[in-house]
């Protein structure tokens, strides 16, 4: 628990307005308690951590130097926001943070006036600050917007996007760069290289001396490196100046500047707040900072499952099954082992997505073009087209952003490319903007494109396995977490395309479920069969092309029928199995159980099921209602 008589400051600050009259002794007193406070609660319920003890005297000096919420601090992706949230009232709060009726653990608008823009996904701050600034030109307010994005963030396209229109549009815009050279693994960001190489070149070094010799002291950051260097040619200066690229876009470069230096911090923003244009402050942090745990272990505690306050060794869960991700990665390398074509691609997330394990084993079949989900699906296209297999292993929710680029580099051309979406449904606690709760319906509407999911980790080997042996576009989707704990066999089964599976045969009802919803159905079978109902239940095992034939074996044999995704209800597999029954002119009656037409809140993945109704009792109440009604067509 929370001791709160440990700290001298941190509960004297309930709004920014307390901090803009402290001393910088006072704030640095602070920060230091914001990073304990961050260690007591977070060991103890888990939740994003490494970015935020990086950025505790960035979001100070912020806090302190502008004037927010009447300023406007937009936060790119959202996970290094806890002292910012801590500090703008909410830290009482942080104790619910990711939990049921929580706060999130992102930027939410709806939860405080000083998150003054949503996230979740990277590399959003710069477009949305940009249309904050002209929003304000347009209104002739006087208001200061500041984007704070990480390095890992900048490997997005959509900053660079922002970034060249800035540029043209020349509104006040100050951009942080906080480069700590860490995504969630390491950043592979060329530009981290070059900045760090520039730095430490010897000629940058002499320069710089020679900039404090001229003005005695470095107070003029990157202005005095432009008096300077707007008096050398230009070829000595793009050698000696890192930030001739944001220069190029259009940007006046300052920097770099100690992130965990409050005094030059507080300076640099006194000093740059009143500069024209668009500005990018380049600061250099360390994720971690404060916590030797989590300094020591920065991909590991990027976000934590509680964890021991004093070792940072995570608290395990015993005896859960291995979990999709785990058995995926491991298939992968099994398979690229006997195919030489075989390669895979993630957009930043190697431990997340599984394919660390392959990173391991076989590095030169590993890619990581990070966050750079729209690039990673067209890379693979590429790739595609040459006679590789390119498997792209990206999160449900992050390949939203690639969906032209599956449709029209891919779909449109056939080509063999095999997606797969880890955390598919609900997250948990990560929320809205992770769930994964729409690809089946983006991904069904998409011609050429085959759509599969398990039932459990033994038939997501063996469609992993399919895929690879197919030849087109073809996605497997599976949800967050532990697999069921079945037995693996040795080697792959080649599973027919477009075949379901009967599970268990019943004559009341049949059950037609996708994925991880089978055994869900199975145990709601259970409960039904206590009062009476006995159903069948069918693995679909693929969404597209549906199991026509099986369709048809269903509509002959049952009046009553429930489709079972955990995905959007709107367009996805209930709709496919509706729009068949619709051709055919089948009149049966049909109920589709899915996730509702509205976004859905964080909590744990048990507690969400529970709330929408998808968890076997939801399952086995809505079924039997549609027995004991006689609906035509419905949704639950
Ligand atoms: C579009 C998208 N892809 C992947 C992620 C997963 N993700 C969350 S944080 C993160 C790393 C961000 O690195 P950086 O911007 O440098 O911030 P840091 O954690 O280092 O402070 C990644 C890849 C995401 N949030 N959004």
């Amino acid at each position: 628990m929370v001791d709160e008589s440990k700290y001298k400051v941190l509960f004297r600050v309930n709004s920014p307005e307390d901090i803009r009259t402290f001393s910088v002794e006072e704030l640095k007193t602070l920060c230091s308690e914001i990073r304990d406070y961050m260690v007591d609660v977070i060991s103890e319920i888990g939740g994003h951590f490494g970015g935020g003890l990086g950025t505790v005297e960035l979001t100070v000096a912020l806090h302190k130097v502008f004037n927010t919420p009447h300023d406007l601090i937009v936060w790119d992706t959202g996970h290094q926001a806890y002292p910012h949230k801590i500090i703008t009232g909410r830290r009482d709060k942080l104790k619910t943070i990711r939990r049921l009726n929580g706060i999130s653990g992102f930027l939410k608008r709806s939860e405080s006036e000083y998150d003054a823009f949503g996230a979740g996904h990277a590399s959003t701050s710069i477009s949305a600050a940009l249309g904050m600034a002209v929003a304000r030109d347009i209104q002739k307010d006087d208001k200061k917007v500041i984007a704070i994005i990480g390095d890992g963030a900048m490997t997005g396209g959509m900053a660079y996007e922002a970034m060249n229109n800035s540029g043209i549009i020349k509104s006040n815009l100050i951009v942080v760069l906080n480069d700590n050279n860490m995504s969630i693994a390491p950043n592979v960001w060329q530009i981290s290289n070059y900045f760090s190489e520039m730095i430490s070149h010897p000629e940058y070094n002499k320069f710089k001396g020679a900039i404090w010799d001229l003005t005695g002291k470095l107070d003029n950051f990157g202005d005095g490196i432009r008096r300077v260097t707007a008096r050398l040619g230009s070829g000595i200066k793009s050698m000696l100046t890192p930030g001739m690229l944001f220069e190029a876009l259009g940007f006046r470069y300052f920097g770099p500047v100690n992130g965990h230096s409050l005094e030059q911090l507080i300076k640099i923003f006194e000093q740059i707040q009143n500069y024209s244009g668009p500005i990018l402050v380049h600061v250099t942090s360390e994720k971690g900072k404060g916590y030797k745990p989590a300094e020591n272990h920065v991909q590991r505690l990027h976000a934590a499952t509680p964890f021991d306050k004093m070792t940072g060794e995570v608290i395990k869960k015993s005896g859960s099954p291995d979990s999709y991700t785990s058995i995926f990665g491991n298939a992968l390398v099994e398979i690229a082992k006997e195919d030489p074509a075989v390669i895979g691609i993630t957009a930043a997330m190697p431990d997340g997505t599984g394919l660390d394990i392959l990173c391991k084993e076989m590095p030169e079949r590993y890619f990581d073009v990070g966050i750079a989900e729209e690039h990673a699906v067209t890379f693979a296209a590429g790739l595609a087209t040459q006679g590789i297999t390119p498997v792209v292993a990206i999160y449900s929710t992050f390949l939203q952003r690639a969906f032209d680029q599956i449709v029209h580099d891919v779909a449109l051309q056939k080509l063999h490319v095999v997606f797969v979406l880890d955390r598919a449904g609900l997250v948990g606690a990560d929320g809205p903007t992770h769930h994964g709760t729409f690809d089946l319906t983006y991904l069904r509407l998409i011609p050429n494109m085959v759509i599969m999911a398990p039932k459990d980790e033994s038939e997501l080997r063996n469609m992993l396995y399919t895929a690879v042996k197919y030849y087109g576009p073809i996605a497997i989707r599976y949800p967050r977490g532990s697999a069921l704990g079945v037995d693996l066999q040795k080697g792959f089964a080649e599973i027919e395309i477009g075949k379901a599976e009967i599970i268990r045969n019943g004559a009341d009802v049949a059950l037609l479920a996708v994925g991880n919803m089978v055994e869900y159905c199975r145990k709601s079978a259970e409960k039904l069969l206590g009062n009476g109902i006995n159903s069948e239940i069918i693995n679909m095992r693929f969404v597209k092309p549906l199991d026509n034939k099986m369709l048809d074996d269903i509509a002959a044999r049952f009046n009553k029928i429930v489709t079972i995704e955990e995905s959007t209800i709107v367009g996805g597999f209930g709709s496919g199995v509706l729009e068949y029954f619709s051709e055919k002119n089948y009149k049966n009656e049909i109920l589709r159980i899915g996730l509702p037409d509205h976004f859905i809140d964080h909590g744990t993945q048990e507690e969400l099921h529970k709330i929408v109704g998808i968890d076997p009792d939801g399952i086995a109440e809505k079924v039997q209602r549609f027995l004991s009604k006689n609906i035509k067509q419905g949704v639950a």
